[in-house]
């Protein structure tokens, strides 16, 4: 590890956000602190299940342990293992000159790649009651620029997320056009996108996020979600990007 790698394990641990056991080797951890860097592991060509950043009970009861678990260990994992296979058949497309699936390899890259993505966004934008913090500094200010007040974001977000049409994400971006943060509804894991929003709050509202727990009361499991918010997270999304 070098020294920023260092801090960014130590600050997790010291925000109580590091698992003793988390489930995938902690070599994964080299990349430090950024969420989408430790998805790729660059030296294999691959992409990788990042571990959680906490323990499968640690959001409970917002979201409980065997959700976490299955989410992560199965779907999550799932997408990762289709993502990789639809690079490796587009390989050996170009081999092959045979384009003749292109379309739905096409198609799986975005879909995985998506799920991919929010995923590995979504388990570090989480963080256990009392430990996220509260939106303060740049992020506080472009909040309260963007959408008026707090409240106004939370409202507007929660609306989102819980309105999202079938399975998709509340997604909270900032389009790389005008610098400001908008809300909007993903659907799956790929569509109602926006070219250039990155995202930097996402919430997972497909049936599996939930169901479990609050069968069909979906509205009821995003304002829990409001409450296990890693806003420090957040802010480091934004990073030097405003
Ligand atoms: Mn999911």
């Amino acid at each position: 590890m070098n020294r920023r790698e260092m801090m960014g394990a130590t600050g997790l641990a010291a925000m109580g956000l590091m698992s003793t056991a988390a489930p995938t080797a902690m070599g994964q951890m080299q990349h430090g602190y950024d969420p989408l860097a430790i998805g790729y592991d660059a030296k294999a060509g691959k992409y990788v299940l990042p571990p959680l950043p906490y323990d499968y009970n640690a959001l409970e009861p917002a979201i409980d342990a065997q959700t976490m678990q299955i989410h992560h260990d199965k779907h999550h994992a799932g997408y990762v293992r289709k993502l990789n296979a639809a690079i490796d058949a587009l390989e050996k497309a170009r081999a092959d000159g045979d384009y003749s699936d292109i379309k739905s390899l096409s198609r799986a890259v975005s879909f995985n790649g998506g799920g991919h993505t929010l995923h590995t966004l979504f388990w570090h934008n989480m963080a256990p009651v009392g430990k996220g913090g509260v939106p303060s500094g740049k992020l506080l200010e472009m909040i309260n620029r963007d959408f008026g007040s707090v409240t106004n974001f939370k409202n507007q977000f929660i609306a989102a997320a819980s309105g999202v049409e079938g399975s998709g994400w509340g997604i909270c971006g900032m389009d790389m056009l005008s610098k400001r943060l908008l809300i909007i509804q993903g659907e799956n894991q790929q569509k109602l996108s926006t070219w250039g929003l990155m995202p930097i709050l996402v919430c997972d509202v497909w049936e599996h996020a939930y169901y479990l727990k609050y069968q069909n009361k979906r509205g009821d499991y995003v304002k829990a979600f409001w409450d296990v918010i890693n806003w420090h997270e957040v802010a480091k999304r934004i990073g030097t990007h405003a």
